[in-house]
């Protein structure tokens, strides 16, 4: 499965050199019966917003529907599994407009969830400061995150008004399809990172030991105020890790027990090259790393 992946996409606590591997040391994975006895806790759960108000919820930018087209074509840094079976090395796939957290999941987001819901994550999850991305947590802690989230802002009657309508239209909280991602990430204009084609260390955190509090780079380049979109943390997505080309249609058929989850954007101790917005890392759903998060996105019912 892990043919074609980025020859280097992990690293470790303090940054060292990472071997040429896929992130797969995480063999602990949450049992699906462990995900279902959590859920039902969740559906039973006090409303999490009858005391001490609000949690502290994502921040949400508007992402344009577009033809994306997906994949790193003829840029000569990328990896074989960024592109395309087709002449240019890119694909179409038209991505309906949804909304994106502004930022990574936070320490301080996640944890409101964890105690809310008596989540058992991992403790160095919510060791860190409230401002830092949440790391340390698996494919399924994210997962159990959205749906947390979902009913949260659903019960919360002073939820933005543009959640709450989306939510009556039969929108969900969800993780990112890589496609959705790629969208935000790069828009539509080939771009190799958020901010234009060359690695700025004044725009992402990478080539470093540690993350850094999210939101702290400013970018009036991007296309979207996205923050951290390229490096501070890998990002998971809904996505399994499969050789292009990419179809929505495929895009829950990868839940045997070996799949790999896609993650994007690369982080604080990659070097540039895994921060460009089409590479793609992967890593087992029961992973919990110190340089992988989350954010999470609002999406349209499938048609
Ligand atoms: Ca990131």
């Amino acid at each position: 499965m892990d043919r074609g992946l980025p020859e280097s996409r992990g690293g470790t606590m303090n940054g060292s050199p990472t071997t040429p591997q896929p992130p797969r040391a995480g063999r602990r994975r949450l049992p699906a019966a462990a995900l279902t006895l959590a859920l039902a806790v969740m559906g039973t759960m006090r409303a999490p917003m009858a005391q001490g108000g609000l949690p502290p919820m994502p921040e949400w930018i508007d992402v344009a529907g577009a033809t994306l087209a997906m994949g790193a074509g003829t840029d000569p840094e990328a990896y074989d599994n960024e592109r395309w079976p087709s002449a240019t090395g890119t694909g179409p796939v038209p991505v309906a407009g949804f909304l994106l957290a502004r930022t990574e999941t936070t320490v301080a987001q996640f944890g409101a969830f964890a105690v809310a819901t008596g989540w058992r994550s991992e403790p160095r999850a919510l060791a860190e400061a409230p401002d830092l991305p949440v790391t340390f947590v698996s494919w399924t802690d994210a997962v159990a995150y959205t749906r947390w989230l979902e009913r949260a802002l659903r019960s919360t009657p002073s939820a933005p008004a543009v959640v709450r309508d989306r939510l009556a239209a039969g929108w969900h909280v969800r993780l990112p399809t890589e496609a959705q991602w790629e969208l935000a990430a790069r828009a539509t204009d080939g771009r190799r990172y958020p901010w234009g084609n060359e690695a700025r260390p004044d725009r992402a955190t990478y080539n470093t030991t540690g993350p850094t509090p999210v939101g702290q780079h400013p970018c009036p380049e991007c296309v979207l105020p996205l923050a951290d979109m390229s490096g501070n943390v890998w990002e998971w997505t809904s996505s399994p890790y499969q050789p292009y080309p990419f179809t929505a249609a495929d895009d829950r058929t990868g839940l045997e027990a070996d799949a790999l989850w896609v993650m994007r954007g690369g982080h604080f101790g990659d070097p540039p090259r895994l921060l460009r917005a089409t590479a793609r890392g992967a890593a087992e759903p029961g992973a919990r790393r110190a340089f992988i998060g989350f954010r999470v996105a609002l999406v349209p019912p499938a048609r």
